[in-house]
């Protein structure tokens, strides 16, 4: 089902939304196999319609927070691709100027604070952006997503418990891809849904299919109304998966080629694509400029961060408190 008030081109620009954020991993990927970048990543092809359909519900002043893999997030919330490919390069130009990396993403100016790799700090550090909010009566909603792994960090359990009581506009986004690394989520836990633990805290829990973009949308767009309205937090539960190793060097072989397959036939992109073709509000050929397009802005940003240049070593000391 498609939404109310989601016209042709909104859903067209969040379609598009999802193939950069997957044609940007594809490209870093190959470009981490032909030696070219720094570092390691976290990729997140497969996650495109969790960070899409959140933030295509977050208004100008609403802040994010994410974790150690960033990538869709930033990009959807309007990152700009160059800013975050150059700090994928450890480029002056980078988003977080060359000092955070891959898992370090973000620009306040469109309401993405960086992101930090410490599993669940999210779920701390967005209650203190919504107690400020609610503190200025401002209406502003602060958003977090995390992972599986992230859910039995104490931080999450304080963060929703804080939350909670202090009826504080924010939401919890779990990005359940059913590992933390290599470690299955039922073997670190005996509650199979993680929404099932907002009854601990007395809030709201939904489970969510996070491999439909409109079904994110539609949650979180009902999460966003409760939290503007001074009526609490939620914690939403996107079922995901990623097509992609954990990091760079994770082969996957710790999971059945059979559950990948069957997670990839359910590929965010192919989902909303053959939604948007049946109900005739897009054609094939408008799909495949949109991807012409994205391969355009892709290739951009990687020419732009390769030439961009790097950091003098005395920058090392600017922007840093201690
Ligand atoms: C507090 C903390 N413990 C351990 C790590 C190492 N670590 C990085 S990612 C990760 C797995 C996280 O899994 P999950 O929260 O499910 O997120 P996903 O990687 O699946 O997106 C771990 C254990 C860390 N960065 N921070
Ligand atoms: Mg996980």
């Amino acid at each position: 089902m498609i939404p109310a008030g989601l016209s042709a081109s909104d859903l067209l620009g969040m379609y598009r939304k999802m193939v950069l954020a997957r044609t940007f991993e594809d490209q870093v990927y190959y470009l981490f196999l032909r030696g070219g970048m720094p570092g390691t990543v976290h990729q997140s092809q497969g996650q495109e319609a969790v960070a899409v359909g959140v933030c295509s519900q977050m208004r100008p002043g609403d802040f994010l927070m994410s974790g150690h893999r960033p990538h869709g997030h930033a990009l959807a919330k309007g990152v700009s691709p160059r800013a975050a490919m150059a700090e994928l390069f450890a480029k002056r130009d980078g988003c977080s100027r060359a000092k955070g990396g891959s898992m370090h993403l973000g620009d306040p100016d469109v309401g993405m604070i960086t992101s930090l790799a410490i599993v669940g700090a999210g779920c701390t550090i967005a209650p203190g952006m919504a107690l400020a909010f609610k503190l200025r009566g401002t209406k502003q909603v602060a958003v977090t997503i995390f992972g599986d792994g992230g859910s039995n960090e104490g931080a999450f359990h304080e963060g929703l418990n804080f939350s909670a009581v202090q009826h504080l506009p924010v939401i919890f986004v779990c990005e359940n891809n059913l590992y933390g690394a290599s470690t299955a989520y039922h073997q670190v836990s005996l509650v199979t849904n993680v929404a099932d633990r907002a009854c601990a805290y007395g809030i709201p829990g939904q489970i969510v299919d996070g491999m439909d973009v409109l079904a994110v949308y539609q949650a979180v767009g009902e999460a966003t109304a409760r939290a503007r309205a001074g009526e609490g937090p939620t914690l939403l539960e996107c079922k995901t998966y990623r097509f992609a190793g954990h990091s760079r060097s994770d082969r996957t072989a710790y999971r059945p080629k059979e559950e990948a397959e069957a997670w990839k036939q359910r590929d965010p992109i192919l989902v909303l694509g053959k939604k948007l073709l049946a109900e005739g509000l897009a054609t094939q050929e408008q799909l495949d400029a949109i991807q012409r397009e994205v391969d355009q802005e892709v290739a951009d940003a990687i020419a732009y961060a390769q030439s961009a240049p790097s950091p003098a070593p005395e920058e090392a000391l600017e922007d840093v408190y201690a």
